[in-house]
């Protein structure tokens, strides 16, 4: 073997990143929609979803950071400006370096019933019935809120598959889509076109720049289709869990990046039963307290009985041997 050939810690360029593809145009069009996703490994829709409720929920958000003292005081309504002074005051063992705040702030978050309607969305459901082929799916109720700041303890989220970290069936998708407009200088998903195609691959090395590297997918030197660009309010992308994707390091250091990652599968696939969980490790009873009825409809919708489920498996997020590229 030639150790040339090892995979190697890959740097990314922002400069080579090339825009996304967008597939709104095949959204009436099932067999070409799948055609797409088999083809690039992902899926970009400008404008899908109405930018009215994204916004809605954006103001909790914020409100809740204010009420944290994270907000700078000169800060407009929508604005994620951020009281750096505060932030940097918290100690990184506070912080939830995935989420970019600490758990506490965390916790608030998954407690807004907006939260958790949005991945309902008619056009995101609508979308997985074609893709998946089946009036069956299954929107995981582990939705993941980032709202990412510059606290020296966070920082980009390296290339990853979500298949180790999700685990259940290779066939679940994620949707990221920001809470407000995410310009690249503010460090949004970009993906590795293709990478879906390469399997589940060894993790252990990251690329050195974000701070979770054990759970990084090794890569090679001749990976670097990265896709990417600036989303608007609204706009969607979309990928398998074999997808290789992270997100880019962000230039602005005093704003929030506010995005949402959620899990969808076909009701019949098997799924692992931490997909079940809320994201903050509370449990349900505590994130639904004061929901009004008219939320009822979320609350407890993925009952485990209807599932099945595939055990846990540690050996998937093990480092291991050195990928041969
Ligand atoms: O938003 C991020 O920084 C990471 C998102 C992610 O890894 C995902 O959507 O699976």
């Amino acid at each position: 073997m030639n150790a040339s050939m090892d995979s190697v810690p890959v740097k990314f360029q922002v400069a080579d990143l090339e825009p996304f593809e967008e597939s709104t145009e095949l959204l009436g069009d099932p067999e070409e929609l799948r055609a797409r996703a088999e083809r690039d490994g992902y899926l970009f829709f400008r404008g899908l979803l109405d930018p009215e409720p994204i916004l809605q929920l954006r103001s909790k958000v914020l409100e809740i950071l204010t009420e944290h003292g994270l907000r700078a005081s000169d800060a407009d309504p929508l604005d994620g400006k951020l009281d750096l002074a505060r932030l940097n005051e918290l100690s990184a063992d506070q912080m939830r370096v995935d989420i970019g705040v600490t758990a506490d702030v965390y916790t608030d978050l998954q407690k807004l019933p907006e939260l958790h309607r949005l991945p309902h969305h008619p056009s995101l459901l609508d979308i997985y019935r074609n893709l998946f082929d089946t009036d069956d799916v299954f929107v995981h109720p582990r939705h993941i809120m980032r709202a990412m700041t510059s606290h020296p303890a966070t920082g980009a989220t390296p290339p990853h598959q979500d298949f180790p970290l999700v685990q259940g069936s290779t066939a679940t998708w994620t949707c990221w889509f920001p809470v407000g407009d995410c310009r690249l200088e503010s460090g949004p998903l970009v993906i590795l076109r293709g990478s879906h195609r390469e399997g589940c691959l060894p993790v252990g090395t990251g690329d050195g720049e974000g701070h979770w590297t054990n759970w990084g997918a090794q890569l090679c030197e001749h990976e670097t289709n990265w896709v990417g660009g600036d989303f608007a309010v609204g706009d969607v992308v979309m990928f398998p869990s074999l997808t290789v994707h992270r997100s880019l390091p962000a230039a602005v250091r005093d704003e929030v990046r506010i995005s949402m990652d959620v899990r969808y599968q076909r009701g019949g696939d098997v799924i692992e039963a931490r997909s079940l969980t809320n994201h903050s490790d509370r449990p349900w009873d505590e994130i639904y307290q004061g929901w009004s009825s008219e939320n009822a409809d979320l609350m407890y919708y993925w009952h485990p009985d209807r599932l099945s489920y595939i055990p846990w498996d540690d050996a998937l997020l093990e480092p291991g041997a050195r990928r041969i590229c």
